[in-house]
């Protein structure tokens, strides 16, 4: 496993994980000594003369409550710049906008369903091209590369399937070919494994899921180092105005100061999940980073400090029966969205990759998704056995 985050911190001098997490754009409000940042409601800001205020004008453009949450969040993927915004996709939409028309968008070829339905449906009409492309593959990336490539988009792991995918090595060939490298680390976090580190340009989330960590708040949010990519980003944040409210913004900055022990249960978790599932008869395949033959196990296990909660499998009885496994747990809770401390099962085909149906990004129809959350482990293994006794 790698350790790159407590190493490059403390290389470059940063405090721990977990204390920036807590501490980073935090500090005491100065006028009460409140410990917890306020949250701020105020649209608008008293200025002392004109164009003359205390950082703070009207509440589209920043946020004090905003502020925090971007300081905190940025400094923990080791990020110069941080923008949050209304849901992952609009930050997504706001990532897309950098793109001049004709350029083209390679997308990982496999994504979240929404992700793909954004370029595909939304920004390839408006002349944005885009190619699903099998990114474990690096000769064949670098064989086929499309002269009019603007940008590389990956999510390691994938949505589904949980594929790995070498972020320095993208790296390495899209930048020496003039193009960006945007990674989506919602499944892994900036806990388990920190892009922008490895070379990437942009890092997005969608903090619905593990930031947030409790199933309550939908949000996203982009990280980057580069100064002119930041001052185009938090141009089009602001011009186009798809900003999270202040209280979805405290919901996150108080999701964020426990993700380490979080992601640390959700990983063992998983472990316990994936032990019960390989050795389940009616289980043909699990697919989660830490086994030895998954795709991108390497890259995963160089790049990662741990391989995430989540975990997908398939299986032999096919789709009838995938459905009907995700509709028997208990504690389980069948439903979309992931990376909260209750457990969640879903059928991606018919469920969160329904608009992927038909695409290179398709998933298998006997696929099951699980979002392993940090009940207790035994509670999680006994709900998952009796539901795949019922086949
Ligand atoms: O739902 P939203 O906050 O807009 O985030 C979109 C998004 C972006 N990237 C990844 C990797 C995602 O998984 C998502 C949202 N995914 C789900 C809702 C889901 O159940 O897979």
């Amino acid at each position: 496993m790698g350790d790159t985050e407590t190493e490059t911190g403390a290389e470059r001098g940063l405090a721990g994980f977990s204390t920036r997490a807590i501490h980073a754009g935090q500090d005491p409000e100065p006028t009460t000594g409140a410990v917890i940042p306020p949250i701020s409601l105020s649209t608008t800001f008293a200025q002392d003369g004109v164009g003359n205020h205390k950082g703070f004008e009207y509440s589209r453009s920043g946020n004090p409550t905003r502020t925090a949450m971007e300081i905190q969040v940025a400094s923990l993927e080791e990020a110069r710049y941080g923008m949050a915004f209304a849901s992952g996709l609009a930050a997504e939409d706001n990532i897309l906008r950098l793109l001049t028309q004709g350029q083209r968008v390679i997308l990982g070829n496999d994504a979240y369903g929404g992700t793909f339905r954004l370029i595909s449906k939304v920004w390839a009409p408006l002349g944005f091209p885009w190619s699903a492309v099998d990114l474990t593959d690096l000769d064949g990336l670098r064989d086929n590369w499309p002269s009019d490539t603007g940008m590389v988009w990956l999510e390691t792991p994938t949505n589904p399937l949980l594929t790995c995918f070498d972020i320095e090595a993208i790296v390495s060939i899209a930048h020496e070919r003039g193009a960006i490298v945007v990674v989506d680390n919602t499944f892994a976090t900036p806990y388990l494994q920190q892009p922008i580190t490895l070379g990437a340009d942009i890092v997005v989330h969608s903090a619905t899921k593990y930031l947030g960590g409790h199933s309550d708040v939908v949000g996203g949010f982009v990280a980057t180092s580069d100064d002119g990519l930041a001052e185009r980003l938090s141009f089009t944040q602001n011009a186009a105005g798809a900003v999270p409210s202040p209280f979805d913004c405290y919901l996150v900055l108080r999701g964020v100061k426990t993700l380490a022990v979080r992601m640390d249960r959700h990983c063992e978790n998983a472990r316990a999940v994936v032990d019960l599932l390989v050795d389940h008869d009616a289980v043909e395949r699990v697919l989660y980073p830490q086994l030895p033959d998954h795709p991108g196990h390497e890259a995963a296990a160089k790049q990662m400090r741990d391989f995430g909660g989540m975990v997908s499998f398939t299986l032999r009885a096919g789709r009838d029966a995938a459905m009907r496994v995700a509709a028997a747990t208990s504690i389980f809770t069948l439903a979309e969205s992931l990376g909260a401390v209750e457990s969640l099962i879903e059928h991606p085909g018919a469920m969160t990759h329904m608009s992927a149906a038909g695409s290179p990004l398709e998933v298998p129809d006997n696929l099951i998704r699980l979002s392993v959350g940090i009940e207790d482990a035994h509670d999680l293994v006994d709900d998952l056995a009796a539901a795949l006794d019922t086949i």
